[in-house]
This record gives structure tokens, C-alpha cells and sequence, in this order.
């Protein structure tokens, strides 16, 4: 796999030239709609609300727009509560500038797809994998930890272009919220030292409560998660002598618990931490059982984004997921599991 969008010198000048567009479009006083992916974590939310919260600072009229309500641990960002649930009711609207962040396709928008294609203006804000060059108004660079490493840029150049002070305390535990969660707190192997210089930047000058963040972010739980995660331990299954561990969550399991898809968010990240295990694969049944949702973690040679392209999906090279349509769990199971056994073999 190749990525086109590595290139540091010109990702310094895409992030300058949208930063020039994003500063006249917003002079203009022009409708804005950003838009997180579905099932959205906090460096997407925290992207899209910093943006906005900058973006109106400059005079446009910002609206954030959400598939759905963010989970419990994502209820303390700033701004969230003025964030819009997309209905029907907005469906029509014709914003002048969409803006997808910590996605690039925009079928990853699902049912707002349409209203995001419906702007006069598209921009794309994002460090994910994509085989194709930057557009006009695409920042996409695998190079940043996080998309609210590369928002953090931004706001510096609308800063510099405005001379005035944008970033605040709100903007501050926005953007420290994106970097923390999508280095796992400053673990993984994406971590730039970049992210590091900013929130270190960020701390300095701001007002931010890093115990409450982590709080918030990491450590809260409920019983009912605990219960969920042990249900799924318990039934984890190995494959390709250990080097795969693979657990499948039916929706029987998740109404037994009365469980919900947040419940299991890092799961898949604790089973990749086993030792022995190169893969992990969590498999879950879509709340109405049409779907299935698989969430790929690597720690070997297998390319976790490569791994989700060949069901449909994406990510990066060590952790990614997929949609899998018209197939049981059991099914989906024996498919995703021999894909990986047969790239684990191919790659060692
Ligand atoms: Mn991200």
C-alpha cells in the first residue's frame, strides 16, 4: 500500500492555503456544516468542535452535525451540547462549505451523506489512509497523529492570518481530548512529537484539567460495561496457532447486559495487548442485525487497513475496522478470520 499523502512540505502548504480559504469563506459570513464520522470518538468531535469554535470566531455562522448522540465519555467536550442531530427535518439544507474531519470518503457521513454533498463547497480534514492525492481543500496527512493535531495547525495559520487570538480554554480541551484518545495516550506508534509540543503549548497557556479529561476520556465505566467486557473475554477464540485472537458479540450477548456498541469500545485494542497475539478481531452484530461491524487491531506485519479494504473498511496500519452486509456473525466470522490467516502467512 501506498500513501500519497506523506509529503511534509506540501502538507505545510495545503494547511496554509486552507487556511487562507477558510479564513475568507468565514469573513463572508457563510453557512458552515462540519461533519465527524458516525460512532463518533473524541478526536473527530474534538476536531469538528474546535474548527467550529474558531471558524465563528472569524464570523461564520457554524453548525455541527452529528449522526448520532455522543457517548457518555464524549458528554464533557465543550460545545457538544450545541452540536445538531441530523434528522430529516435539515435534510434539504445547502450549507456554502461542508466540512468532513477524521474521515475522507464521504460515505462514512451514512445518512448525512447526502446533506454533505448537497454544500455549494467541500473541504476534507483528515489523517487516515487514502490511495489518491489531496484535492482542492483536502488535508489528508497519515503523518499527523491525530486530525486534531492538523486543526491545531490550522487554527495557528487563521491566527496568523487574522491577528488575533483564537485559540481559548474550550478549544484547548477540545483538541488535548483528540490527541490523547487517538495516540492512546501517547503510546502508539502515531505519536508525533508534534502532538506532544502542542499540548504541551496548550497546557501552558490554558486553562485545561487533565485529571478530569482523563477521567472522562479513559477511567469512567459502569457495571454494565464491566459485565459486557468480562461476557466477551470469556468467549474469545484463538486462531493461526495464537497469533490471532478473534471474539464475535451477538446481539443476544449485548441484550442479555443491556449493553450498547460503546460498551465495547478498546476492546479490541485490550485483546491485541495478549502476548503471542499478532491480530485481534472484535466482530459485533449492528443493534438491528443487518451489519456487521468488525474492528481489526495489529501488532505484526498484517496491515490492518489493507485487512479492512478488502471488506469494504479502512483505518490505519495497526488498527482499522469494516461493515460487513448480508452475512450471519458465524459466517463473517470464517471469512474475517481466514482473510487473516492467510495474510498473516503471506507477510512473515
Ligand atoms: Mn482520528
Amino acid at each position: 500500500m501506498t500513501s500519497l499523502n506523506q509529503d511534509k512540505d506540501l502538507v505545510a502548504t495545503n494547511i496554509n492555503h486552507l487556511a487562507g480559504y477558510f479564513f475568507d469563506i468565514s469573513s463572508k459570513k457563510s453557512s458552515i456544516g462540519i461533519f465527524p464520522h458516525a460512532r463518533a470518538d473524541a478526536d473527530a468531535l474534538g476536531a469538528a468542535l474546535s474548527l467550529a469554535n474558531a471558524l465563528q470566531d472569524l464570523g461564520a455562522e457554524v453548525e455541527v452535525i452529528a449522526e448520532e448522540k455522543a457517548v457518555p465519555s464524549l458528554q464533557f467536550l465543550p460545545g457538544i451540547q450545541n452540536m445538531v442531530l441530523y434528522s430529516g427535518d435539515i435534510a434539504e439544507k445547502q450549507f456554502d462549505l461542508a466540512i468532513a474531519v477524521d474521515l475522507n470518503t464521504p460515505d462514512r457521513l451514512e445518512k448525512r451523506e447526502k446533506l454533505f454533498l448537497n454544500a455549494s463547497q467541500h473541504a476534507i480534514i483528515d489523517h487516515h489512509v487514502r490511495d489518491q492525492a489531496n484535492g482542492d481543500n483536502e488535508l489528508i496527512y497519515t503523518g499527523s497523529s491525530s486530525t486534531c493535531e492538523l486543526v491545531f495547525r490550522l487554527i495557528s495559520a487563521l491566527e496568523d492570518l487574522s491577528a488575533k487570538k483564537i485559540f481559548n480554554d474550550d478549544i484547548a480541551v477540545l483538541l488535548i481530548s483528540g490527541m490523547t484518545t487517538d495516540t492512546g495516550r501517547f503510546s502508539y506508534n502515531n505519536t508525533t512529537p508534534r502532538a506532544f509540543r502542542q499540548v504541551a503549548w496548550l497546557i501552558e497557556e490554558f486553562n485545561v484539567d487533565l485529571a478530569l479529561l482523563t477521567h472522562e476520556l479513559f477511567e469512567r465505566t459502569t457495571v454494565t460495561q464491566l459485565q459486557i467486557r468480562g461476557d466477551v473475554l470469556a468467549s474469545i477464540k484463538l486462531a493461526a496457532d495464537g497469533r490471532i485472537l478473534y471474539a464475535s458479540v451477538s446481539r443476544e450477548m449485548m441484550n442479555k447486559r443491556k449493553a450498547t456498541d460503546d460498551h465495547l469500545d478498546y476492546l479490541s485494542s485490550d485483546m491485541r495487548e495478549a502476548d503471542g497475539v499478532d491480530v485481534s478481531i472484535l466482530l459485533r452484530e449492528s443493534p438491528d442485525r443487518t451489519e456487521i461491524h468488525g474492528s481489526v487491531r495489529s501488532n505484526s506485519c498484517l496491515n490492518a487497513a489493507e485487512f479492512a479494504q478488502i471488506f469494504g473498511g479502512g483505518g490505519h496500519v495497526r488498527a482499522s475496522g469494516f461493515t460487513i452486509e448480508g452475512m450471519g456473525l458465524a459466517e463473517a466470522e470464517a471469512e474475517v478470520v481466514a482473510q487473516a490467516e492467510k495474510m498473516l502467512e503471506q507477510c512473515l
